[in-house]
């Protein structure tokens, strides 16, 4: 009986992993009270049902951004790379600080989903999909490069993104912080470029790592730039004491 359980349960959970992203997408978009979530699903699956799943631009999602525009949120928007886990360990209880783009509903309802389709069907996928960089135009990684740019867009005022200060290159070219994002910062909007370096026990580079240079160098004249080590329990601890003032949180 053990075994017969053990199975059941195992495809049980199976069927429920294949055939939920629609309800993982229902419910996690009912949490935002002001969107209309079925048409959001239709304009998310316009941009790739019955296509190739190579075969889908950046493009794609165009009427699905728009549908679900983001906010101006100045001041609080923060950019990441390779801190994934630290940044929304933090912003999932300092949403008053900062907003990344996984905190938005769009960024929220399709954080860690995988989808495609498939010519000659109407379905969506969530397995035998192209891994991210099997093709450059798979739905998931336009989706994502799509979403950057259009949350980069309205980024404004102090502006903060988190590096990672445990890896060789923290300001890695081929990211998309460094080649989606960064490029959109302009002047007029972005006042400040405040890096903060992540710094576990083990870190190999910092503030002063060349990569660095080559972010100052890269934006606007205008945008002024500052880049600070910050150990991992400081930011933690900004999470967790919300008493902590934003501007105090390193
Ligand atoms: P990242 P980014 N395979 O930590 O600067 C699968 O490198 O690029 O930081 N998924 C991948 C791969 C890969 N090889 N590379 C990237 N991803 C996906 C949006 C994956 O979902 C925010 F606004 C991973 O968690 C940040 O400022 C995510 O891309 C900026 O883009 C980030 O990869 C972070 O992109």
């Amino acid at each position: 009986t053990a075994l017969i359980i053990l199975i059941l349960g195992l495809s049980l959970g199976l069927t429920l992993g294949r055939r939920n992203i629609k309800s993982t997408f229902f419910s996690r978009c009912e949490k935002f009270k002001e969107y209309d979530c079925q048409k959001l699903w239709d304009a998310f699956q316009q941009a790739y049902v019955n296509k190739d799943p190579c075969k889908v631009p950046v493009e794609a999602y165009d009427p699905l951004i728009a549908a679900a525009p983001f906010k101006h949120q100045c001041n609080k928007t923060m950019f990441w790379s390779k801190t994934k886990d630290v940044v929304h360990g933090l912003t999932a209880k300092r949403n008053d600080c900062f907003v990344t783009l996984e905190d938005t509903l769009l960024g929220s309802v399709l954080d860690n989903l995988t989808w495609c389709g498939k010519e000659g069907s109407n379905d969506t996928f969530t397995t035998g999909c192209p891994g991210w960089s099997e093709c450059v135009n798979n739905p998931v990684r336009s989706f994502w490069n799509r979403s950057s740019a259009a949350f980069a867009d309205v980024a404004c005022g102090n502006v903060t993104a988190m590096l990672n200060g445990s890896i060789n290159t923290p300001f890695n070219p081929t990211s998309i912080f460094a080649s989606v994002e960064v490029p959109r910062f302009i002047a007029s909007r972005v006042k400040n470029l405040n890096v903060v370096m992540v710094i576990q026990k083990n870190n190999i580079s910092n503030c002063t790592d060349p990569s660095l240079k080559n972010l100052r160098q890269s934006i606007d004249t205008g945008i002024t730039f500052s880049c600070k080590d910050v150990s991992e329990s400081r930011i933690q601890e900004c999470g967790s004491k919300p008493e902590i003032a934003c501007g105090a949180c390193w």
